[in-house]
């Protein structure tokens, strides 16, 4: 019988179409809340005959939760904005936020183009400062608080040859959720972040479609796996939840052992 930590719980979540923020957003239902989902662009068919966007949908409303859908790229100012709207018109109310869109285009540090470092920024963490600053001044005008949970990452806090333009969003991410902690708290609302490992998603199918790196990685786990995104949503529900009501400015690493395993 699952406890649902989420009843009746409006629930924002960027990136929600696939990978960590589709199983954010699908557990957040699961727990019994209602989904503002943002996506953008991402919405190629990689679910059968349905687009990603369709699938989720369908997937939300089977377990019986509301669900908005709002197409919008985060590193516009505007989509934040756009979002609570969204949510407010649908919900009359914003509970939780999942900061969870990014990119992670891996690249050589030395010849990376000027715009895939600009939107590496822009969208991990311009949008994330973005949506996190229009749903925080929601949560403050309702007056009950609120959650608000980051999609960091092990990168936070180490680093890869490929991702001299990625790493600095998700420290930035972190170091975001520590001072927002200290900005909104006195409105009862919660700033953490979560850190996943190496989760298989979209995001690192390419890189981790060599059999060497994926061994390497594997090999690196301790647990012996790659995380799922119901790894990182598990621990994004926790974190919205009131069984969290005293974590404040947390980083919470989800990776099976990754970050600590030097020998
Ligand atoms: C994470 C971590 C993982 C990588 C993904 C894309 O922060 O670096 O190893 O697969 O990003």
């Amino acid at each position: 019988m699952l406890v649902k930590l989420l009843e009746n719980k409006s629930v924002v979540v960027t990136g929600g179409s696939r990978g960590i923020g589709r199983a954010i957003a699908v557990e957040a239902a699961r727990h019994g809340a209602d989904v503002a989902l943002n996506y953008y662009r991402d919405n190629d068919a990689g679910y059968g005959r349905k687009s990603a966007v369709d699938s989720v949908v369908d997937e939300i409303e089977a377990l019986g939760g509301r669900v908005v859908v709002l197409e919008g790229d985060v590193a516009d100012p505007a989509t934040g904005a756009q979002l609570v709207a969204a949510a407010v018109q649908a919900f009359g109310k914003i509970d939780v936020l999942a900061a969870n869109a990014g990119i992670c285009p891996f690249h050589a540090f030395l010849d990376i183009p000027l715009e895939t470092f600009r939107r590496t920024m822009e969208i991990n963490l311009h949008g994330a400062f973005y949506v996190t600053q229009a749903v925080a001044r929601q949560m403050k005008e309702q007056g009950h608080g609120g959650a608000i949970v980051a999609t960091s990452s092990i990168s936070a806090l180490v680093g890869g040859g490929l991702q001299a333009h990625y790493t600095p969003t998700k420290a930035g991410l972190h170091s975001l959720m520590q001072s927002c902690a200290i900005a909104l708290g006195p409105y009862g609302i919660r700033c953490n972040s979560v850190l996943p490992g190496t989760i298989a998603t979209d995001l690192n199918a390419d890189d981790l479609s060599s059999p060497e790196k994926l061994a390497y990685m594997k090999g690196r786990i301790p647990l012996g796996r790659l995380g799922q995104p119901l790894d990182i949503a598990n621990v994004v529900v926790f974190l919205a939840s009131e069984m969290a009501a005293y974590v404040n400015g947390a980083a919470l690493l989800v990776d099976g052992g990754l970050f600590v395993n030097l020998q």
